[in-house]
C-alpha cells in the first residue's frame, strides 16, 4: 500500500529517496521547480542530464516519460525528471500527465526508491488547471502498481495544497 501525504513548500526541501523534477524535453534545466532543483542541487545533475541527452535522449525526454539522475546536493538519492504535458483546450492530453506519475514510480521501482516527493507537474509554466491536475495525480498514484511506500506530493502554495487536500479527502 502506498501511502499518500501532503506538504505545503519547497521541494527542494524535502527528504526523500526521489525528488520528482517537472523538466522539460530539453532535460537542461528551465524555471519553476526545474530551476530551483538545479540551482539547490548543484552541478552534478545537469552533468547528468547532458549526459543522458548525448547517450539515450538525443531528441530529447519524450512527454511523459521519466528519467532518473543523481540528486546532487538535494537531500536525496536522485531526483527523477519527467515532463508534464503543456495544458490544451482543444485536445484531452491527461494521459500523458497521468504517465508521469505511472512513469516515475516505475523509475523509482528500478532504483529501490521508498519515498518519493511529487511537484504538482504541468501546473506552473504549461498551465494545468489545478483541480484537473490534481485528480489525475492522486488517482494515477492510488492506481499504480508500485513498491513506494510513501508518495508525498510537495504543494507550492495554498491553493495547490488545497486542491489535492480535495482530491486526497
Ligand atoms: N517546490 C515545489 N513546487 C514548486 C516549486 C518548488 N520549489 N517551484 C514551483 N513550484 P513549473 P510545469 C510549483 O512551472 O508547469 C520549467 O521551466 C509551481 O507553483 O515548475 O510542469 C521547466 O523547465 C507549480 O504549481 O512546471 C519546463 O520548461 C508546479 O510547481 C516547464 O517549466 C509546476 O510548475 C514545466 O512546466
Amino acid at each position: 500500500m502506498t501511502t499518500i501525504t501532503l506538504v505545503q513548500g519547497d521541494i527542494t526541501r524535502q527528504s526523500a529517496d526521489a525528488i520528482v523534477n517537472a523538466a522539460n524535453s530539453s532535460l537542461l534545466g528551465g524555471g519553476g521547480v526545474d530551476g530551483a532543483i538545479h540551482r539547490r542541487g548543484g552541478p552534478a545533475i545537469l552533468e547528468e542530464c547532458r549526459a543522458l541527452r548525448a547517450s539515450r535522449y538525443g531528441k530529447g525526454l519524450p512527454t511523459g516519460k521519466a528519467v532518473a539522475t543523481t540528486a546532487g546536493a538535494l537531500d536525496a538519492r536522485w531526483v527523477i525528471h519527467t515532463v508534464g504535458p503543456v495544458h490544451s483546450v482543444s485536445e484531452d492530453r491527461s494521459d500523458l500527465l497521468a504517465s508521469c506519475y505511472r512513469e516515475s514510480l516505475k523509475v523509482a521501482d528500478e532504483l529501490g526508491a521508498r519515498t518519493v516527493a511529487f511537484p504538482a507537474v504541468s501546473t506552473g509554466v504549461y498551465r494545468w488547471p489545478m483541480d484537473d491536475a490534481a485528480r489525475i495525480a492522486v488517482e494515477t498514484v492510488r492506481n499504480a502498481a508500485t513498491a513506494v511506500q510513501e508518495v508525498r506530493f510537495v504543494l507550492f502554495d495554498q491553493h495547490a495544497y488545497d486542491a489535492f487536500a480535495r482530491q486526497v479527502g
